[in-house]
C-alpha cells in the first residue's frame, strides 16, 4: 500500500488549491467556509532532478517519476472533535495517513473573511492541533482503562505500559503533541497501535500572497517563531500564484512566471519533496535504454526487498545486485568506466540500499 501525506489546516486557508497544483487536477476551491465535503486523494510524482542527469548518460525512450499519495483533507473547525464543521469523518481521514501538511493561511484578503475572524496563522496553528490532540487523549484513555483492568490481575506488561501511556496523557493534556515526547524505542509499542494524530511526522507550508513568495511575511515570522526548538520544517508557498504557474502547459511560459516570481522552481515541487522525506522515503534508479526510473523505498530496505518493489519475481528469484552509486555514475559517465574505476559493485541480498543507488537485479526463477 502507498504511503499517504495528508493536507490539513483550518477551512479556507488555500488546502485543495495547493492540492490541484501538486495533482495536476481540478478540484473545485471556492471561498464558502466548509463546502467540501469530501477528501480528495492524488497520485504525486515526485520531481527528482537526477533522472534528467542520468538521461545525459544513456539514451533511453522514456523517463518516470516515482509517485506518492497526497489527501486533501476538507478544513477542521474548533470542535471538530464533536462534529463541529464537518466534524468528526475527517479526523478518521487524518487518522489513515503517515504524515501531515499543515496549511496555514498567511495571506490578507477583505474579500475571504477567516472563520475566526482574522488572519492568525499561530492561533489556526493551536485550533488545528488541539482538535487533534483531544482525539489522541479519548484514545489513550480507552486503552488505560482497558490496561487497568488488565493490570488488576497482576499483568506486568500492562503495567509496563500504563506508566508510558499515562506519561502521554500528561504530556498531550497540557497541549503538547505527541510526537514531542521523548520515549525510548521499547516504549512506543505501547501507543503505536493507536496511530495516535499528534505523532504523525508533520510539516507546515505557509500559504502567502505572491509578493511574499520569497521572503514571506509577518505572519511567516510569527509561525517561524512559535515552531523554534521543534524538529518540523515550514516552507513558505503562494498558493495562488502556484496555481497560476500550473495552469501554464508550456514549460517556457512556466520558467518566466517563475523568474518574474524570483522563484527557482515551483515552490510546489520542494513541497512534494519534503513531503516524501517526511514519509521516510528515499529513491533508487533503475537505469537502461527502454526507461530511466525511481523506485521508492522505505529507509534502511535491503537489495532483496528493494527487488520486490520492481516485480515480486525478481525479490523470490534474487541472486544478486549490481550497485553503482548515483554520483559515481554520473562523474564517471559510463558503467564500463564504473567498472574500470571498482565502482561498479556486487551485492547480496542483505545490502542496505542507499538513496540514489543505480540497481540493476540479477534474478533467476
Ligand atoms: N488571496 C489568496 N487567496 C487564496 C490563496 N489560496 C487560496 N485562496 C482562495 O481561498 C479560497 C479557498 O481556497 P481552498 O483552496 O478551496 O481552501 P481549502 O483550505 O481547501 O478550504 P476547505 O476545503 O473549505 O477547508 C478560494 O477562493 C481561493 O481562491 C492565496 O494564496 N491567496
Ligand atoms: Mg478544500
Amino acid at each position: 500500500m502507498a504511503l499517504q501525506c495528508g493536507i490539513i489546516g483550518i477551512t479556507n486557508v488555500g488546502k485543495t488549491t495547493i492540492f490541484n497544483c501538486i495533482s495536476n487536477t481540478k478540484v473545485d476551491t471556492n471561498a464558502f467556509a466548509f463546502s467540501a465535503t469530501k477528501s480528495n486523494i492524488g497520485v504525486v510524482q515526485v520531481p527528482d532532478k537526477r533522472l534528467y542527469e542520468l538521461e545525459k548518460h544513456q539514451v533511453t525512450e522514456k523517463i518516470v517519476s516515482t509517485t506518492i499519495e497526497i489527501v486533501d483533507i476538507p478544513g477542521l473547525a474548533k470542535g471538530s472533535n464533536k462534529g463541529e464543521g464537518v466534524g468528526n469523518k475527517f479526523l478518521g481521514d487524518i487518522r489513515n495517513t503517515d504524515a501531515l501538511i499543515h496549511v496555514l493561511r498567511c495571506f490578507d484578503n477583505d474579500a475571504l473573511p477567516h472563520i475566526d475572524g482574522s488572519v492568525d496563522p499561530v492561533r489556526d496553528m493551536e485550533t488545528i492541533d488541539l482538535e487533534l490532540q483531544v482525539k489522541d487523549l479519548e484514545s489513550i484513555e480507552k486503552k488505560i482503562e482497558r490496561l487497568k483492568r488488565a493490570a488488576k490481575t497482576g499483568d506486568k506488561e500492562a503495567l509496563l505500559g500504563l506508566d508510558v501511556l499515562e506519561k502521554f496523557r500528561d504530556h498531550i493534556g497540557n497541549f503538547n503533541n505527541a510526537r514531542s515526547l521523548q520515549v525510548k524505542d521499547d516504549e512506543k509499542k505501547y501507543v503505536d497501535d493507536l496511530f495516535l494524530l499528534t505523532m504523525k511526522p508533520v510539516m507546515y507550508i505557509c500559504n502567502v500572497d505572491e509578493k511574499s513568495a520569497v521572503h514571506g511575511n509577518h505572519y511567516v515570522e510569527s509561525v517561524r517563531e512559535s515552531l523554534k526548538g521543534s524538529s518540523s520544517e515550514m516552507l513558505i508557498i503562494a498558493g495562488e500564484t502556484e496555481a497560476e504557474i500550473a495552469e501554464l502547459e508550456n514549460i517556457e511560459d512556466r520558467i518566466a512566471f517563475l523568474k518574474d516570481a524570483g522563484l527557482a522552481e515551483p515552490g510546489v515541487d520542494k513541497l512534494v519533496r519534503t513531503a516524501y522525506k517526511l514519509l521516510n522515503l528515499q529513491t533508487f534508479f533503475t537505469v537502461g535504454p527502454k526507461e530511466i526510473r525511481a523506485w521508492t523505498i522505505k529507509k534502511g530496505m535491503t537489495a532483496q526487498q528493494a527487488a520486490g518493489v520492481i516485480h515480486s519475481d525478481l525479490e523470490r528469484g534474487f541472486i544478486r545486485a549490481e550497485v553503482m552509486k548515483f554520483n559515481d555514475f554520473i562523474a564517471l559517465g559510463s558503467e564500463h568506466a564504473c567498472k574500470e574505476a571498482g565502482k561498479f559493485l556486487i551485492e547480496g541480498k542483505n545490502y542496505i540500499v542507499g538513496d540514489g543507488d543505480i540497481l540493476h537485479i540479477r534474478f533467476n526463477v
